[in-house]
């Protein structure tokens, strides 16, 4: 079978979705939501049993900067845990029959391809910019969220590019659309970084603390103090301006902005002895205690969103 404790390319990955789907059509479907730059298809699996009524949805994203790989890892690893514990684990069960998962395991799909194929430590996009030879846009800057304004550069060769324009970027638009498209039934936003231990919330782009303040912080609290209790990892969690820094643009942002009011930023272990080199080792331990994390979000959405 797949093995879910190592690293895989774009090409396992893809051919992974697949699999997933046809060994569990009941629970699992994909959809196409776009193409990235370079032209690899933005693929989003759906999972969650079937229902006559309108359900609830959660969207999680893996992924947005390539070299984050436990990221798209954590995706998988959310999938495999969902289909393999339904119906046996009461909790996931509950989440799957009352809400659908919007899974986007691989945003930056053309930067991530990069981070194999030419350098490990790519963040941004692969789209050109005119009049430099620098490449790459960082699509966590690229939303309409006080674009381009505090901690985002408009220089090209930045690793903070926020990009010509509000969703310069296929891949930022392409998701975006796809939200707005659905913004009836989706009430939480995960975008799933590393690295830093930090479970985050808005804003990013201002140092003001949006209307549910404090129901973000408490619900945090909780999820971290779980995430805590399989491993001891320790994680610090707040609004971004606050705990990280001051950055606009933020997918996180934006999602907040237009309605989701349970919108979250998780930068996964570990605070820096390996960064984004993650020893495979810890692929397990790090996406069992994410679970416990995700699991009290979305319990806590289902019931109060
Ligand atoms: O700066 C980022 O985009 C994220 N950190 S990372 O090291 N993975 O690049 C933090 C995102 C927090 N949310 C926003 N800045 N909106
Ligand atoms: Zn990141
Ligand atoms: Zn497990």
């Amino acid at each position: 079978g797949y093995n879910y404790e190592k690293y895989h390319n774009w090409d396992e990955i893809s051919a992974w979705q697949s699999s997933i789907v046809a060994e569990n059509p009941d629970l699992v479907s994909l959809t196409r939501i776009g193409s990235s730059y370079q032209g690899r298809p933005l693929l989003l699996l759906t999972v969650g049993k079937k229902s006559q009524t309108q359900k609830k949805a959660f969207f999680m994203d893996c992924t947005f900067h390539a070299r984050e790989w436990i990221s798209p890892a954590f995706c998988q690893w959310f999938v495999k845990e969902a289909v393999s514990t339904y119906g046996s684990d009461a909790t996931m069960t509950s989440l799957l029959d009352g809400m659908d998962f919007h899974i986007l395991t691989v945003f930056n799909v053309d930067g991530y391809a990069y981070s194999w194929s030419n350098d490990r430590m790519w963040r941004k996009t692969r789209s050109p910019n005119a009049g430099t030879s620098c490449i790459g846009t960082d699509p966590n800057r690229n939303f309409d969220a006080g674009w381009c304004t505090g901690g985002a550069s408009s220089s090209p060769c930045a690793e903070t590019y926020c990009g010509t324009r509000i969703e310069s970027e296929v891949e930022s638009s392409s998701m975006a659309d796809f939200i707005r498209s659905r913004i009836s039934s989706i009430k939480a936003y995960v975008s799933v970084h590393s690295y830093s231990q930090m479970l985050l919330f808005p804003y990013a782009y201002t140092y003001a603390l949006p209307p549910n303040h404090a129901e973000l912080q408490s619900l945090s609290k909780t999820a971290v103090s779980a995430l805590q209790g399989l491993y001891n990892t320790r994680y610090t969690y707040g609004s971004s301006a606050t705990t990280i820094y001051i950055a606009s643009g933020g997918s996180d942002d934006w999602a907040y902005d237009v309605g989701i009011k349970y919108s979250f930023t998780l930068e996964l272990r570990d605070t820096g002895r390996y960064g984004f080199l993650l020893p495979e080792s810890q692929i397990r331990p790090t996406c069992e205690e994410t679970m416990v994390a995700i699991k009290v979000i979305a319990e806590y959405v289902l019931a109060n969103a």
